[in-house]
C-alpha cells in the first residue's frame, strides 16, 4: 500500500491514489479479467508487465505527444504521473475490424459513422485506421459514439487533434510492433489536459489489456483471432462451461504459468529488454 496516500479510483484491474495536488499514483496489480469478468486467480507479474510496456511506449512516442509519466517506482508495477484535467473520452483507434466493431459493420456496413468497403471478413485489416471514440457509460461498460456527440464532449478543435494524436500514436506502435511479429488491432488511448491545456497521454498505453495482440505468424482473417495473452485463460474457461457471470473460476497452475510466460514473452519481444533487466531496474525502459 502507498505511503499515507488517498485513494481516488479503482479499476477492475487498477488502483490509484492521490500523492499530493499535482501527482497521482498508478498501481497495477496481477489482477486478470475475461468475458469482462476479473477471475480470483492472480497472473503473477503481469501488472509490471503492464508497467513496463506503458512506460516503454510513454517514452519512446513523447516525440508525438506529451505524457503524463513522471516515473516507474523500483516495485515495476506502480507508475507515478501528472494529475490531469481527464477529457470524457476513450480514443479507440481500429485498424482490424473486431469486437464490437465487427458487430456493428456485419449489423450497418459501418463502424461508429465510418464507411467501409463490402465484403470485409470479421478480422480484417482495415484500408485505413479509424477513430471510434467511446464513453464510459455509468457501469463501467462502454458506449460507442460518433464524431458529433464526440465533438458535443470536447469541442471540435479538441476532437480533430485526440483524432490526429490518436492515429499518430496507432500508426506508430502498430508499426513498430508489426515489425517484431505482434498484430496490434485496435488500442484505446486516454487524454487528459494540463493547467496550460496542452493535450497530455494518460493512462496507460499499448498494453495488453488496453489493445488487440494477435500473434501474426496465427493471423488468420475470416473469424475471431487467438488473443497473444489471454488465450490460455479463454480456452480453459470455455472448456468448463462457464456462463461468464460473476464469480469466475479459479485457474489451474499450468494455465497460470502459461498465461504468465505469454506476458512474458510480449514485453521481451517488443521492448527487446529481458523481463529480469526490468524487475531490477523498472527505468530500464525508458533509457
Ligand atoms: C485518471 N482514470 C482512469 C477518464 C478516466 N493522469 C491522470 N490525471 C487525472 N486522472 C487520471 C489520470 C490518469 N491516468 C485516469 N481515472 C483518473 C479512468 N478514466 C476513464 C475514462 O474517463
Amino acid at each position: 500500500m502507498p505511503e499515507a496516500a488517498a485513494h481516488v479510483a479503482s479499476g477492475k484491474v487498477r488502483e490509484i491514489y492521490a500523492l499530493d495536488d499535482e501527482r497521482l499514483l498508478l498501481v497495477a496489480s496481477d489482477r486478470i479479467s475475461t468475458f469482462d469478468v476479473v477471475l480470483p486467480t492472480e497472473i503473477p507479474d503481469k501488472g509490471r508487465v503492464l508497467t513496463g510496456l506503458s512506460g516503454f511506449w510513454f517514452a519512446r512516442t513523447r516525440p508525438l505527444v506529451a505524457n503524463h509519466l513522471l516515473g516507474l517506482r523500483a516495485d515495476g508495477r506502480s507508475t507515478e504521473c501528472r494529475r490531469l484535467a481527464m477529457l470524457p473520452l476513450e480514443c479507440v483507434v481500429r485498424g482490424y475490424l473486431s469486437g464490437s466493431g465487427w458487430k456493428d459493420y456485419r449489423a450497418t456496413g459501418n463502424v461508429c459513422g465510418h464507411a467501409l468497403p463490402a465484403g470485409l471478413v470479421e478480422s480484417a485489416q482495415l484500408p485505413e485506421p479509424i477513430f471510434t471514440p467511446s464513453t464510459k457509460a455509468q457501469e463501467g461498460h462502454d458506449e460507442n459514439i460518433d464524431r458529433a456527440r464526440a465533438v458535443e464532449l470536447v469541442g471540435e478543435e479538441r476532437f480533430q487533434e485526440v483524432e490526429r494524436v490518436s492515429l499518430e500514436l496507432y500508426r506508430f506502435a502498430s508499426d513498430y510492433a508489426a515489425a517484431r511479429g505482434i498484430v496490434l488491432a485496435d488500442t484505446k488511448l486516454e487524454f487528459g489536459l494540463d493547467a496550460d491545456g496542452t493535450l497530455v497521454l494518460a493512462d496507460e498505453a499499448f498494453t495488453p489489456d488496453s489493445s488487440r495482440f494477435w500473434p501474426a505468424e496465427e493471423y488468420t482473417p475470416g473469424g475471431p483471432q487467438p488473443s497473444f495473452d489471454k488465450q490460455f485463460v479463454r480456452d480453459y474457461c470455455e472448456s468448463l462451461g462457464w456462463e461468464k457471470t460473476p464469480p469466475g473460476p479459479e485457474l489451474p497452475d499450468e494455465v497460470v504459468a502459461g498465461t504468465r510466460a505469454r506476458y512474458v514473452e510480449a514485453f521481451e519481444t517488443l521492448t527487446g529488454i529481458g523481463f529480469d533487466a526490468y524487475l531490477a531496474d523498472p527505468e530500464v525502459v525508458l533509457r
